[in-house]
């Protein structure tokens, strides 16, 4: 089995956290890279796509954080068989993805700008793409995204929900998701008491 090297910021979030608690839950092991804003700035252009997460496998350097969620969530038992399952599993993956390219754009920005950028992403964007994840947990039955189970997906929206509810983005109100998707609220709760993420965040020392 070739080495596996996932490079990404030094936090517990954003888009290689999911990747990282599939790793965990599946047990493969794998170096957890982690690197400061200025060690970004000066790797960037040096990266497949001049972002982050990259992963170093079978001689390669690869982008695409979903791509490593389906590629380990598959080997974690994380990822549907079934194709439509899988299908639902992507659609929601592929959705959160949209949604942090809105949030990003708005990274660099202060002041009134950024007051502005974010109400408006928090009034639009965000409360569509809330409501219509809540809907889509509704019609799976109300636990999970796909399959009836534990899959990437639900380790991707649970990334994201918790960033929103922990009061850390400015202007973004961390009761926005229990007022617009009150499931979701109740989903990360679920996926934060599953034994594979707790065990991963107690290896965190969270
Ligand atoms: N679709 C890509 C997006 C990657 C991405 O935009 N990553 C951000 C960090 S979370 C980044 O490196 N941005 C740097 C830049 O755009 O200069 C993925 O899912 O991996």
């Amino acid at each position: 089995m070739s080495t596996i090297k996932l490079t990404y910021f030094d936090i517990d979030g954003g888009r290689a956290e999911p990747t990282r608690i599939a790793l965990s839950i599946g047990g493969i092991e794998f170096e957890d890279h982690r690197i400061s804003f200025s060690e970004f700035g000066q790797m960037r252009a040096g990266t497949p796509f001049n972002a982050v997460p990259t992963l170093e496998i079978n001689d390669g350097v690869y982008g695409q954080s979903n791509a490593m969620n389906r590629y380990f969530g598959k080997q974690a038992g994380l990822y549907p068989v079934d194709p439509w399952q899988a299908f639902l599993c992507d659609e929601v993956m592929d959705a959160v993805e949209d949604v942090l390219h809105f949030l990003v754009r708005t990274f660099g920005m202060e002041g009134d700008e950024l007051k502005a950028a974010r109400e408006k992403l928090v009034d639009g964007a965000f409360t569509t793409y809330l409501k219509t994840l809540n809907a889509r947990l509704e019609a799976a039955g109300g636990e999970y995204f796909a399959d009836g189970r534990l899959t990437v997906a639900d380790l991707k929206v649970f990334v994201w929900i918790r960033a929103l509810k922990s009061g850390f983005l400015d202007y973004v109100p961390s009761d926005l998701v229990d007022r617009v998707a009150p499931l979701l609220a109740q989903h990360m709760e679920r996926v934060a008491a599953n034994p594979g993420v707790a065990a991963y965040y107690e290896g965190r020392g969270k």
